[in-house]
């Protein structure tokens, strides 16, 4: 089941700079940041609301964050929903013919555990979905 949308994710040329932005103008605070090595980012999350929004920036010219704005410049990345149950909704999607991206969960941000969809079978928005512990 889908709980709620648990963050956007905004790619970033730099998170100081957005910083700018987040926190002087809009006056959202970030609790941190933390780079996800595997995944060649760093990501600040700025709660709003009940969500989130999280820049991503680059840690490595090579990685999916620097090719995602090489294309496409700044913008939106990813949309993510929060699942009560990770396991079980790729299983379900996966059994309605969806295209998973993520065939088995991995470490996210935060301690979540993630799966992203092709944007294929998501009308070309690139999904996340997303399982935490704290609420
Ligand atoms: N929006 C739309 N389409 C996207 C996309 C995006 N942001 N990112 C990738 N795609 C498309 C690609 O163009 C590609 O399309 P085709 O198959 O038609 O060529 C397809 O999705 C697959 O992309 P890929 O790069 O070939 O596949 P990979 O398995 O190498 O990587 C992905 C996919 C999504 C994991 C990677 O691109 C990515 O974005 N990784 C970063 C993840 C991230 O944001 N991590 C932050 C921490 C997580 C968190 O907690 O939020």
């Amino acid at each position: 089941k889908v709980l709620k949308v648990d963050h956007i994710g905004i790619a970033v040329k730099s998170i100081d700079e957005a910083q700018k932005l987040y926190h002087d103008l809009l006056g959202l605070a970030d609790h941190g940041r933390e780079t996800v090595a595997e995944q060649k980012v760093t990501t600040a999350f700025f709660p709003v609301g009940d969500t989130e929004v999280e820049l991503l920036e680059a840690t490595d010219p090579d990685g999916p964050v620097a090719k995602f704005i090489e294309k496409k410049g700044q913008g939106v990345h990813h949309i993510a929903f929060r699942v009560d149950d990770l396991d079980a909704a790729l299983e379900e999607l996966k059994a309605q013919g969806v295209q998973l991206i993520d065939q088995t969960p991995r470490q996210g941000a935060g301690g979540a555990r993630i799966a992203f969809l092709h944007p294929k079978s998501t009308h070309g928005v690139l999904v996340e979905l997303c399982e935490r512990k704290e609420p």
